[in-house]
């Protein structure tokens, strides 16, 4: 295929702002999905997508207008898939970055922006939405403007709803995106050696995993011997193909296209995105891959009869084959049983994880509360890092902890500002910089832990803005941390699984809440039994839980008080034996577990 008529892009925005709807009228306009197939948001073709409404996964589709072929990605915009949006503009040469007319710009349009500048990618400004009544079309039409710097003239302004102004998007992405041969890379090969690079994969039990690739150079065709360069390993391609959006097979795949190889390989862990494909015995280098995606938040899954445990297995194994962002090992709990250990791009991707295996591979499961990970070096110099409170080292074990922290920025209006401020005290942040927008917005960066960030912050600003500020955050180094470990004691004995890694300065607000909550929760024993909260080496928050009694004078009636406390006398030396017969093995009831260390019990 004649490079100069192709055309990769993506479109980016802030989540909500009509990436997907935009992108419908582009398939309907150029013919690419026929009318009766076409629904709306049809990219977004996973259940939970179309239940949410939200986009989840980054969708290639490839059009025909005119002369051209245009690849475009559709992305996610929420902020937990932003993985997903770096990746796809490793594949595409031109951005649409879309700011909804209805609401301005907000903090991912600011992050994804960033992104695309970074990879090099020209942006086409687009306002969206402007058959809404609510539309501010000049207006976010200037911010948007002077956000890219260029006249407000060269902002193109579509509705994904009518149409309108889709003509004129088509004609400018031909004419402003450069063709895919200027980022061909140097070095070529001396024969029409075929490479790319993997941005992504689908798996299915007949072929194994198909990769999805931008081809940089030559051409791929079915029956070739390639290689993965990273994993190092050997496969022939059973089949060449494009995105209609299905996988649809195509007789070779040549350098500026977008399409995916179906590889056959079903083994695990061998297929990464950001790995380079090319000929088996070939002579072109790897091309620069990416940055590996770092898990943000980190919770335990437990199947709820350990019968389930191989399937609980095979069933992350294989979504791990369609998300390659999801991590995760075994691990074992003693009331728990083993079960997985999980990162997560943030909570979302929690979210839609767990909800994936109960929903497609019928999984009933115990999810733990979400906690980030610690660096932690130990007084004999050991550097390791935590993902299990139950693994943070003792108080006195500690030479030094690292947390990651996150810059964050958001938009917000005027009015939240003073509970904002108050709020990212709270958080502990600290305030970069202070900007007012064009309309009276105010626009803050912010460094703050990551610990803190995950601690209820989003919906605090929704609340606190009633839903008008924006957010958008990346993952910074780690910096040093004064947390410490928050154990719970029943009856003297630490339970570990209710350990959990508070902020020093919230330690005895965090105790109180777990002595209470379990406090309310453990049915009463035999005996009268202690609950306390123990962090930095002491015993922080405490409370007992009176013995049950059992009435044993209950049968007795009128005034034989004698004969009463001779029973009640009976029942206390009853319960000294039992004290005395090495208590302190209180049985916690399995709900009671739940309900303290699941994350919906919060
Ligand atoms: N009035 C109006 N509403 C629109 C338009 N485009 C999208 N919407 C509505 O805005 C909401 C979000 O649209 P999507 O296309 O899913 O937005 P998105 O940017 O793909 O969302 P994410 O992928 O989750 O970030 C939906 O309720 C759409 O119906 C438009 O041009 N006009
Ligand atoms: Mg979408």
């Amino acid at each position: 295929m004649n490079q100069q008529q192709i055309r990769n892009f993506s479109i980016i925005a802030h989540v909500d702002h009509g990436k997907s709807t935009l992108a419908d009228r582009l398939l309907e306009r150029t013919g690419a999905i026929p009318e009766r197939l076409m629904r709306d948001q049809v990219l977004d073709r996973m259940d939970l997508e179309r239940e949410r409404g939200i986009t989840i996964k980054m969708q290639p589709v490839r059009m025909q207008y005119g002369d051209y072929t245009l690849n475009l990605i559709d992305t996610p915009g929420h902020i937990d898939f932003s993985y997903e949006v770096s990746r796809a503009l490793h594949a595409v040469e031109g951005v649409l970055l879309l700011v909804d007319s209805t609401q301005g710009v907000q903090a991912q349009t600011l992050t994804t922006l960033a992104m695309a500048e970074a990879q090099g990618c020209v942006v086409i400004p687009v306002v969206s939405k402007i058959d809404s009544p609510a539309a501010r079309v000049s207006e976010v039409t200037a911010e948007l403007a002077k956000l890219v710097r260029v006249s407000p003239g060269d902002v193109l302004a579509v509705s994904g709803k009518t149409g309108a102004g889709v003509d004129e998007l088509l004609e400018a992405i031909v004419e402003r995106v450069p063709s895919p041969s200027r980022k061909a890379t140097e070095g070529k090969a001396a024969a029409d050696e075929p490479r790319g690079l993997i941005f992504d994969f689908s798996y299915s039990t007949h072929r194994g995993v198909a990769v999805y690739l931008r081809v940089f150079d030559g051409t791929f065709t079915k029956g070739q011997p390639l290689i993965f360069h990273a994993a190092g390993k050997e496969f022939v391609a059973l089949e060449t193909g494009i995105f209609t959006p299905g996988e649809t097979p195509a007789d070779s795949l040549s350098a500026g296209e977008i399409g995916y190889i179906v590889t056959g390989i079903k083994e695990p862990g061998v297929v990464a995105v950001g790995d380079t494909i090319g000929a088996a015995q070939g002579s072109l280098p790897a091309l620069p891959g990416y940055e590996r995606v770092r898990p943000v938040v980190w919770a335990s899954v437990y199947p709820e009869s350990q019968d389930d445990l191989p399937q609980l297995r095979k069933s992350l194994e294989r979504l791990r084959l369609s998300d390659s962002s999801l991590s995760f090992e075994e691990e074992s709990s003693g009331v728990l049983g083993r079960g997985f250990r999980c990162g997560f791009l943030g909570l979302l991707h929690l979210e839609i994880i767990t909800e994936r295996l109960r929903r497609e591979f019928n999984l009933t499961l115990i999810v733990t509360i979400p906690t980030i990970s610690y660096v932690v070096t130990t007084a004999r110099g050991a550097r390791e890092t935590i993902y299990t409170p139950a693994k943070f080292p003792e108080y006195g074990d500690i030479l030094k902890i690292e947390e990651p922290w996150a810059k964050v920025i958001i938009i917000t209006p005027p009015e939240a500002v003073s509970a904002l401020v108050q709020m990212l005290y709270d958080h502990e942040a600290q305030t970069l910089a202070t900007e007012t927008l064009g309309d009276g917005r105010i626009e803050m960066t912010i460094e703050m832990p990551l610990r803190e960030l995950m601690r209820g912050f989003f919906d605090k600003l929704k609340n606190i803005s009633s839903g008008y500020a924006s957010l958008s955050y990346e993952i910074l180094a780690e910096r040093e941390a004064a947390v410490g470990r928050l154990d719970v004691l029943v009856a003297d004995e630490p339970v570990a699984a209710f350990a959990r890694v508070v902020a020093r300065r919230r330690v005895e607000e965090e105790a109180d809440k777990m002595v209470e909550k379990l406090h309310g929760l453990l049915p009463k024993q035999l005996f009268v039994t202690k609950i306390q909260a123990r962090a930095l080496g002491r015993i922080i928050a405490s409370r007992t839980l009176s013995a049950m009694r059992k009435d044993v004078t209950g049968y007795l009636y009128g005034g034989d008080v004698s004969r009463k406390n001779k029973l009640l006398d009976k029942q206390k030396r009853g319960k000294k034996k039992l004290l005395e017969r090495g208590r302190g093995k209180v049985n916690i009831p399995e709900e009671v577990f739940m309900k303290m260390v699941q994350s919906s019990a919060e």
